[in-house]
């Protein structure tokens, strides 16, 4: 590969951007080296600054499930931006985004737009604890739910002590709000409920976590949470930011029937322009101001660009046979990367559902935080890079999802394929 431009912009980018970058993970820390830089992007495939083509597996983490530059989002955004970026006044594509959420996911009868997943996540619990007024939150170890100070907690020294930060800059006092447990455990969320129950404002958790690589919820895992919030009196939230219109068109919910009481969605719902939302019940949503005296606002909520973007995202995808299209080249390619995996003496731990899948370096089984940072990483590293020099881009971490889109058709899996059988043969 080419680098030369994607190193000197590395060396200004490093001069007055943090780290190079403006969120951490694309850095490359997670794999070593230095990252590239994106000049365009068409379909399935990314070109960076040097002229690399490559085939797009982390899709901008999420959002562009469409692929880069999808003509109907590009046309769309650009009627939105001649007739003005912004208003912060009532538009209608507001209320027809709103409209197809309602439509789309199971649980949600009203919504409230924002402008990123991490806006979301701190607005569903700030809802969750002023509708209950109860001040304790569950998060799950491996979820990731942006970085609003109380998310940012990992366990005590026992189950059930009180949170810890994670990163400076949490006060304590804050931290110790939340409490955190492991995903796939029921032990460890009855315990937590009998110690603290009445105090728990909501538990929040990605149904099927894509953060910690893509793990899978046990059989009765999700039914059993909503049972035993419901039981306690606490709220469920569904952070789908990640699994929503990847999962299933409607998120995990749709696919295993366990509404929560509130979603928070994200990513797809963009079409790769800033949106987040969180919505539920009308009961609980018109708590918010200026309805109800729970406090939320945003300058660009909403924005006619990203509105646009959301809309043609979703009018396309929700054309007949396109989101299963994607899966089943999900499906078809994870099953020829376990076979290449096997016939090259590779232990890997698959995991897939809907549009969203992940490849352990680990024998697996993987059902927790705990079981996931048992992999390989380093074994994941070198095959990402084994990868990216065949032309075929995977996510930086081993802790995170690979993403398909309706742009990644034959000829991409056979050169994924042919790429993934040199890089296992060079491990
Ligand atoms: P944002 O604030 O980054 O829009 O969304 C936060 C968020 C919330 N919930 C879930 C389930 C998420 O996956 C995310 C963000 N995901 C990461 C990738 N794992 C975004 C990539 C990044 O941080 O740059």
């Amino acid at each position: 590969m080419k680098s030369a431009i994607s190193q000197s912009l590395w060396k200004e980018a490093n001069r007055v951007l943090v780290g190079g970058v403006n969120s951490p993970v694309r850095a490359f820390k997670g794999v070593g080296g230095d990252p590239f830089f994106a000049a365009s992007g068409k379909g399935a495939r990314v070109t960076d600054v040097d002229g690399n083509e490559l085939i797009d597996y982390v899709l901008s983490w999420g959002p562009l499930i469409l692929g880069h530059a999808h003509p109907r989002v590009t046309e769309a955004v650009r009627l939105a931006l001649e007739k003005g970026s912004s208003f912060g006044i009532p538009t209608e594509a507001e209320i027809r985004l709103a409209e197809r959420i309602v439509e789309i996911v199971p649980s949600i009868e009203k919504v409230r737009l924002v402008n990123s997943g991490t806006e979301a996540t701190m607005s569903a619990i700030r809802l969750a604890r002023g509708y209950t007024v109860r001040d304790l939150i569950v998060k799950l170890e491996g979820c990731y739910h942006g970085h609003a100070d109380g998310l940012l907690v990992k366990a005590g020294s026992g189950l059930t002590t009180l949170g810890v930060p994670t990163s400076p800059g949490v006060p304590a006092a804050y931290a110790s709000c939340t409490l955190t447990m492991p995903y796939n455990d029921l032990d460890a969320a009855r315990a937590l409920f009998e110690a603290h129950g009445e105090n728990i404002a909501a538990i929040i958790l990605e149904p099927v976590p894509g953060n910690m690589g893509v793990v899978l919820p046990e059989d009765g895992y999700l039914q059993a949470l909503r049972d035993l919030t419901a039981t306690y009196g606490s709220l469920l939230i569904f952070d789908e930011v990640m699994s929503g219109f990847r999962v299933a068109m409607g998120g995990a919910q749709a696919h295993f029937s366990v509404m929560p009481d509130l979603t928070v969605l994200g990513k797809v719902i963009g079409g790769g322009l800033p949106v987040g939302a969180y919505g539920g019940s009308e009961e609980i949503m018109d708590r918010v101001s200026p309805v109800g005296p729970i406090y939320q606002a945003g300058t660009l909520s909403g924005n006619p660009l990203a509105t646009a973007a959301g809309i043609a995202t979703l009018d396309v995808l929700e054309e007949p046979g396109v989101f299963n299209g994607v899966v089943e080249t999900t499906t078809k390619l994870g099953a020829e990367l376990g076979a290449l995996a096997r016939e090259a003496g590779v232990p890997v731990f698959q995991t897939q559902l809907g549009t969203m899948s992940c490849m352990f370096f680990h024998d697996g089984p993987i059902k927790s935080y705990s079981d996931a940072t048992a992999s390989d990483t380093k074994r994941y590293a070198k095959f990402f890079w084994g990868m990216l020099e065949r032309g075929v881009y995977l996510a930086p971490s081993q802790y995170e999802a690979a993403f398909t889109s309706i742009a990644h058709g034959p000829s991409e899996i056979d050169q994924t394929l042919s790429a993934a059988k040199a890089a296992f043969a060079a491990l």
